[in-house]
């Protein structure tokens, strides 16, 4: 199962979602389903517009390193420049590759899953209700335990689609043992030299 973090600050958001969908579809992307779409308050960076996050669960034959490439130029393609700074600042669009099925990356470039997750109420909110289940090997817990551990009050609230505007299907429930095919986790890495790397690219809890 792959996960994709959706978010968008700037100018027309609803559109941004929307393209993004569609530019997924147009290169064979297919986002099987949405999270509900949150309004978030914005983290890290205070001082910038709310934003508009979701989790989108997609399929596709790219390696996660191709799916990244994708995702930057798409990224790029709505607008939004490849450097953009303040870190964490505001943007049209963002789409950050959370997880890849069980794969385990620590490069330069892509980090996986994505480093920053038990951190970001805006993730895991959106994703909670779309894969609880989903087992996260780098801080061995669900999706769910680590919404539970981070979860604040105030970081956001459902806002309803305006009418008009095509975006990916959301389910009205989340699908039952939505977690990896391998749950619990069959290969949990133990290597002392994988779990050095653990250490190294993943933000504790
Ligand atoms: N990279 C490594 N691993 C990954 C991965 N799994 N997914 C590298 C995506 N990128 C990954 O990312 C910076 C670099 O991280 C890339 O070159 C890539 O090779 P980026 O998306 O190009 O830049 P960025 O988005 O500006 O990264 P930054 O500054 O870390 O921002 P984030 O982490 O994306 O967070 N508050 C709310 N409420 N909602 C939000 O959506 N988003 C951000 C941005 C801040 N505050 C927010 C929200
Ligand atoms: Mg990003």
């Amino acid at each position: 199962m792959i996960f994709i973090g959706v978010g968008s600050n700037l100018g027309d958001r609803w559109k941004a979602f929307s393209d993004a969908w569609q530019y997924l579809l147009s290169v064979g992307i297919e986002v099987i389903q949405s999270s509900p779409i949150y309004e978030t308050y914005p983290w890290g960076e205070r001082e910038q517009p709310l934003y508009l996050n979701a989790v989108w669960q997609v399929t596709t034959h790219l390696s996660p390193e191709a799916l990244l490439e994708t995702l930057q130029a798409i990224e790029q393609s709505l607008g939004r420049p490849p450097s953009v700074r303040p870190r964490w600042g505001a943007r049209i669009i963002d789409l950050d590759l959370l997880a890849y099925g069980a794969e385990i990356r620590c490069t330069p470039t892509l980090t996986l899953p994505h480093p920053w997750i038990p951190h970001r109420p805006f993730v895991l909110g959106p994703w909670n209700d779309l894969a609880p289940y989903f087992y996260l090997p780098p801080w061995k817990a669900t999706v769910n335990e680590l919404w539970q551990r981070c979860h604040s009050s105030g970081w956001g609230h459902r806002v309803p689609p305006p009418q008009g505007i095509p975006l990916p299907m959301t389910p009205s429930k989340p699908t039952q043992h939505a977690g990896n095919p391998s749950f619990p986790p069959a290969s949990e890495p133990s290597k002392p030299e994988i779990q050095a790397k653990l250490s190294l690219c993943w933000k504790k809890p």
